[in-house]
């Protein structure tokens, strides 16, 4: 689904590597969409700042002027990976959670794609994960107390008729325009009939209200089964829509199956913004060591550039990135092979 070409001058990009990897990976982003050219309008980048790195340093973890240069000056935006706490730490925030939410970026659309053997040939696994961005537990509502029997921890998980219809919009959009047009609900409502319920009918409603959606063919699949079938049949699926929990889960899962988080690209999207942000996290185990894998981030890139109707541009990055996957020369570790960041963003360079 592409937002609308506007003729654009130039094209504003805001860099926002965060923590750890990202640091690593967004550089690479940058080299692989300099190097499409006149494909797309000059790029202008603009480096902002935040993160957990940022918190500890400044007290900041997502700076205003972050924000507002985002909103008022930016295209589009790359976002790279941050480091949260496992525990409570006062006064600190994701700054990724909390962006999707003020930039309104209500779906977080990750494709999950084996590279073919051969070009132009069917790839053996060929899904997209849609994932709702905004609500769920992510409005991190949690408090704790003390009970009768001790310590007893709640949080608030929120489903909305109007969040879950424009996410499933979205998803019936992107089945449409795909060969199978086939979508999955997933969901949870033998357990949760009242929040995964509403997100279930809410989704279900859709073609329902509009018979542009009739051609899509509607499955639904209970969260747990939807798993273990996604590790046993992966090629049933085309496009799977969850509310945000459950797509976190689902696609981190499903990138297993495609080698690596390290190859797994998503888009954050509203109807007016899009940033791109790799599947993966910020990971400190090989941070600093040049070994992360670029791919998910350049092909980040290309999916955001994808939406914003650049299609050229982003054929010839996805392509790029295929030539050097299906080569097999250079690898970065989690692939098995022992190329560094940089080696693995010059080869794909050098094919776009
Ligand atoms: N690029 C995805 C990413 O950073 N994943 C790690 C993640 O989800 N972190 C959430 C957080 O640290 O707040």
């Amino acid at each position: 689904r592409s937002m609308a070409t506007a003729v654009r001058k130039s094209l504003t990009i805001g860099l926002i590597p965060a923590d750890g990897i990202g640091k690593e990976v967004i550089p690479a982003a940058r080299t692989a969409i300099e190097a499409v050219g006149s494909d797309i309008p000059p790029p202008k980048f603009i480096d902002l700042i935040a993160g957990f790195e940022s918190f500890t340093r400044t007290g900041v973890a997502l700076p205003e002027e972050t924000v507002e240069a985002l909103k008022n000056q930016c295209d589009c935006a790359l976002f790279g990976s941050v480091s949260s706490p496992s525990k409570k730490v006062v006064g600190y925030s994701s700054p990724i959670v909390a962006l999707r939410k003020v930039l309104d970026l209500y779906a977080n659309v990750r494709p999950v794609v084996s590279v073919s053997a051969n070009p132009g040939e069917q790839s053996l696994i060929d899904l997209i994960v849609v994932r709702e961005n905004t609500e769920c537990l992510y409005v991190k509502q949690e408090q704790q107390i003390v009970g009768e029997h001790g310590k007893e921890a709640r949080a608030t998980r929120l489903i909305t008729e109007r969040a879950s219809t424009r996410i499933g919009k979205m998803a019936f959009e992107l089945a449409l325009a795909r060969p199978r047009k086939h979508l999955t609900i997933i969901h949870k409502s033998n357990v949760l009939s009242i929040t995964d319920g509403l997100f279930r009918e809410s989704v279900r409603a859709i073609p329902t209200n509009d018979s542009k959606y009739e051609a899509v063919i509607v499955a639904e699949q209970l969260v747990d089964s939807a798993v273990y079938r996604l590790f046993r049949e992966p090629q049933i699926y085309d496009v799977m829509v969850a509310p945000n929990l459950y797509g976190d889960i689902l696609s981190d899962a499903a990138a297993a199956l495609v080698g690596s988080l390290g190859v797994v690209p998503s888009v954050n999207a509203g109807d007016t913004f899009v940033m791109g942000e790799p599947v993966h996290g910020s990971a400190p185990d090989i941070f600093g060591q040049g070994i992360a894998n670029p791919v998910a981030s350049i092909r980040s890139a290309g999916l955001m550039l994808r939406h914003l109707g650049y299609t050229r541009a982003a054929d010839r990055i996805d392509n790029a990135v295929d030539s050097v996957l299906r080569e097999g020369q250079l690898l970065t570790p989690d692939l098995g092979g022992s190329a560094k960041t940089q080696e693995v963003t010059e080869a794909i360079v050098k094919r776009i």
